[in-house]
């Protein structure tokens, strides 16, 4: 995963991924991580051969088990969907017998990474008490608050636990640890899983780690994009991903009444401070009249950060039940959203964040306007 939510994910995936150097852990558990050297920078000739995961300990542990269960986070995305799938197709491969159980169901606009529907959800698919195996493998994600409701099942689990992931920091899972920070999705972790273990790559597996890797890096432009992205990249279309079925997948699924209210958010965008703070709303009536549902909204704000010079972004979306307006912030800049956020009783991010003001249009921009405008004046 990236971060919380997808929004959030587009902003801050590079950033998380690229924390001070302070060396990163690399294979097996806590206990025994490897420190990289501050000279040892990823273009670095000797990073992959001194760097490098313990495939070897990884690739035994496998071999030793029979029946695995895999789960990704919670709000899964492509890369905690995609990896499951990968692995899933290696074991398949190995005449291993897997489940995939998550604690959230895949998120309908990305069901199709998993045509035959083997994602099972903890507590609809299947129950607790259910579920066993030799093996427990938790991908993209090494937090217990990721993990969600399967925190419970992996904390009772008998067999061997493994986490395979790129996140930087972690829980005590009580798994030994696989990871590699540098990576830039885990996806990427799983096709190079399959070649440590001589399985080929199908096309299903080859789809599922391309739409991993491909969302993980913002469609291959955050900073955690490398020469080797592109290598395991070229190695997946050999195996039959499609990239314009896969962005089309993704990104070319949109309803008519989504675009339509796009274009009203795009077309009520108001700039002031000379283009640094940007705002537009979304009325109560506009759901009914372009045939938008509330979800629509979700990443609207995110267009208005197109616009060059953009520090600033709000956007007011008044919702459909409560008398008053949801409002979103984004930054580009020193301006803190959770801060501001947090004037109005809301929340999140420095780069992104939340809160719910009572009122009508005019009554809640006119509270909020002015302190935006007075935290951009304070930062510059
Ligand atoms: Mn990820």
């Amino acid at each position: 995963m990236a971060l919380d939510f997808q929004v959030l994910g587009q902003l801050q995936c590079p950033g998380s991924l690229f924390k001070p150097d302070l060396g990163t852990n690399i294979g097996q558990s806590s206990r025994s991580r490897v420190r990289r050297p501050r000279w040892l920078h990823r273009n670095h000739p000797l990073y992959g051969k001194l760097m490098s995961l313990n495939w070897d300990l990884l690739a035994k542990q496998i071999h030793s088990c029979n029946s695995f269960v895999l789960c990704s986070h919670i709000r899964p995305d492509c890369d905690a969907l995609g990896s499951e799938l990968g692995l899933a197709g290696i074991l398949d491969q190995l005449g291993k017998q897997v489940r995939i159980i998550n604690g959230h169901p895949t998120p309908p606009n990305l069901a199709f990474i998993d045509p035959q529907r083997r994602i099972e959800v903890l507590g609809e698919h299947v129950q607790a008490e259910q579920i066993s195996g030799d093996c427990f493998v938790v991908l993209d994600t090494s937090a217990w608050a990721q993990i969600g409701p399967m925190g419970d099942v992996l904390r009772g689990f008998s067999g061997k636990k493994l986490c395979i992931d790129h996140h930087v920091g972690e829980d005590d899972l009580g798994t030994q640890f696989f990871k590699d920070t540098q990576a830039e999705a885990t996806g990427h972790l799983v096709a190079k899983l399959a070649k440590h273990l001589n399985v080929p790559i199908n096309k299903d597996m080859a789809k599922a780690l391309y739409a991993a890797i491909a969302t993980d890096t913002g469609w291959f432009r955050f900073g955690s994009t490398t020469a080797d992205t592109y290598r395991v990249i070229a190695e997946l279309l050999e195996c039959g991903a499609v990239p314009s079925e896969i962005y089309g997948d993704l990104y070319e699924r949109d309803t008519l009444g989504r675009v339509r209210l796009r274009g009203r958010i795009l077309s009520r965008t108001t700039a002031e401070l000379d283009g640094q703070l940007v705002y537009t709303h979304v009325l109560k009536e506009d759901f009914a009249e372009t045939g938008a549902v509330s979800s629509d909204t979700e990443d609207a704000i995110n267009l208005t950060l197109a616009i060059a010079g953009t520090q600033v972004a709000v956007i007011f979306v008044e919702q459909l039940n409560d008398p008053g307006f949801k409002l979103s912030f984004r930054s580009r800049c020193a301006v803190d959203c959770s801060q501001l956020a947090g004037r109005f009783g809301g929340g999140g991010h420095k780069a992104a964040a939340g809160a719910f003001v009572k009122g009508t249009l005019d009554e809640v921009q006119s509270q909020v306007l002015p302190v935006v405008k007075q935290a951009i004046a304070d930062q510059s």
